[in-house]
């Protein structure tokens, strides 16, 4: 008793310090606040699976043998920290034979199904392309898989479907590039075109891998336009992994906002090419500055660019290879919250002021200030109001859950 007390105290002072410090910069903490306890985030069904390189798959103890139980580890992620209400599937990973029941499974653990990942990339078929392959019978095949995914996520009540390709060559004359371009507009026009008007169709990019010459959707100038062809349901997936060293992502990100093109992102972090480290873990600077231009986004006078920030679907999209999953998913999404609540304690003002003054460094320094705060009060002081627990790592670590799913063993689903 004496002990909860003692902290207790410790955090209510850390916090009124807090509120003291951010006030006398004008800062509207209880706007804050609100923002923070909006934010979701959503985890990915394939980030709880056994998953690993070219060269080797560990199989941990615990992990679930179902799309089921894999809503299961999620809801533990959501129920600990408020912050992840829906999980992203892959199929055929998550192949179900009735998604009512999954459906149900997930809204009885209260989340929801999120986005349909239709996949591409894993049949002997699609070795030289799926929707771009130059045999028009598998570009059926591999179109009729992306009407399926429409289908399910009818079933499922999503609202994403979200769409990456494998597709691309190894080597230079290997395909017709210009072809391949056109087969997939065909594809995924049929594929708009099988949409309801509440879907919305995610386009993501990746600049290589597993094609080494050529990917057919290389970067976000090339989703950028298909979304355009397509029309306002397609809009382009940011994957934070996907992108050569040195790019600024950020750019990306307040572009596409500006061009009401921004549909979702996948988080993770990278180091060398697309690692799928946890979000936040390598630069988390990088994840503060896209939260800084959707924030800032988010105060534009033109309702399309806002409504664009107010449909952002935040996803982590990891596979953690030697990670302890749900701690790893757990340790993702807390980290999200941190960048984006630093990213909320940016003076805006402060920052056009300095920008019109010519002052490079007094708005560099403006930006990068709110990312110094230690904002662990703030975020303690938001889990308690909601009445999760101050620290989600620490209680799941001794809630015993990791003991109990281990009578699953080794060797559950792995993608
Ligand atoms: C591909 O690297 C990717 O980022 C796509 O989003 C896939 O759906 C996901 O990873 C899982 O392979
Ligand atoms: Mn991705």
């Amino acid at each position: 008793m004496f002990e909860i007390e003692r902290v207790l105290t410790v955090t209510d002072r850390a916090y009124a310090l807090f509120e003291e410090q951010q006030q006398a910069r004008g800062i509207n903490l209880e706007q804050v606040k609100q923002q923070l306890k909006a934010l979701k985030i959503e985890t990915p069904s394939w980030g709880y699976g056994d998953s690993g390189t070219r060269f080797k798959t560990f199989q941990k103890v615990g992990v679930p043998r179902n799309p089921f139980e894999k809503f299961d580890d999620a809801a533990q992620v959501h129920k600990l920290t408020g912050l992840a209400p829906s999980v992203a599937i892959h199929i055929p990973w998550d192949k179900v034979e009735d998604y009512g029941k999954l459906r149900g499974h997930a809204e009885s653990l209260g989340l929801a199904i999120g986005a349909v990942n239709p996949n591409l990339f894993q049949e002997e078929d699609y070795m030289l392309g799926s929707v771009t392959n130059a045999n028009a019978a598998i570009r059926r095949k591999a179109t009729d898989h992306l009407l399926e995914c429409v289908d399910i996520a009818k079933e499922t009540g999503s609202k994403d479907i979200s769409l990456w390709f494998a597709d691309g060559t190894n080597y230079p004359g290997q395909g017709d590039i210009r072809s391949r371009k056109r087969w997939m507009q065909e594809a995924l026009t049929e594929m708009y075109n099988a949409m309801t008007p509440q879907m919305r169709m995610l386009i993501e990019y990746k600049c290589f891998e597993p094609a080494f010459y050529h990917t057919d959707l290389a970067d976000w100038g090339m989703a950028f336009n298909l979304a355009q062809k397509l029309g306002p349901q397609a809009e382009v997936l940011v994957d934070t992994g996907h992108h050569l060293p040195g790019a600024n992502i950020e750019h990306i990100v307040a572009y596409l906002i500006d061009e009401q093109r921004l549909g979702g992102f996948h988080f993770n972090s990278r180091k060398y090419a697309d690692d799928d480290l946890i979000v936040g873990s390598i630069n988390p600077y990088e994840l503060y500055l896209i939260f800084y231009q959707i924030l800032l986004a988010g105060k534009d006078s033109d309702a399309g660019v806002r409504n664009t920030v107010n449909n952002i679907a935040y996803m982590i999209d990891q596979s953690h290879n030697i990670e302890q999953k749900i701690p790893a998913m757990l340790r993702s999404v807390l980290n999200v919250q941190t960048q984006f609540a630093k990213a909320l304690l940016i003076n805006h003002e402060e920052v056009a002021e300095a920008q019109a003054q010519g002052d490079v460094l007094g708005a560099e320094d403006a930006v990068r200030r709110a990312f110094e705060f230690d904002v662990t009060p703030l975020l303690h002081a938001i889990r308690e109001e909601q009445g999760l627990p101050v620290d989600p790592m620490k209680t799941y670590l001794t809630s015993g859950y990791a003991k109990e799913i281990a009578v699953r063993g080794k060797g559950g689903a792995s993608w």
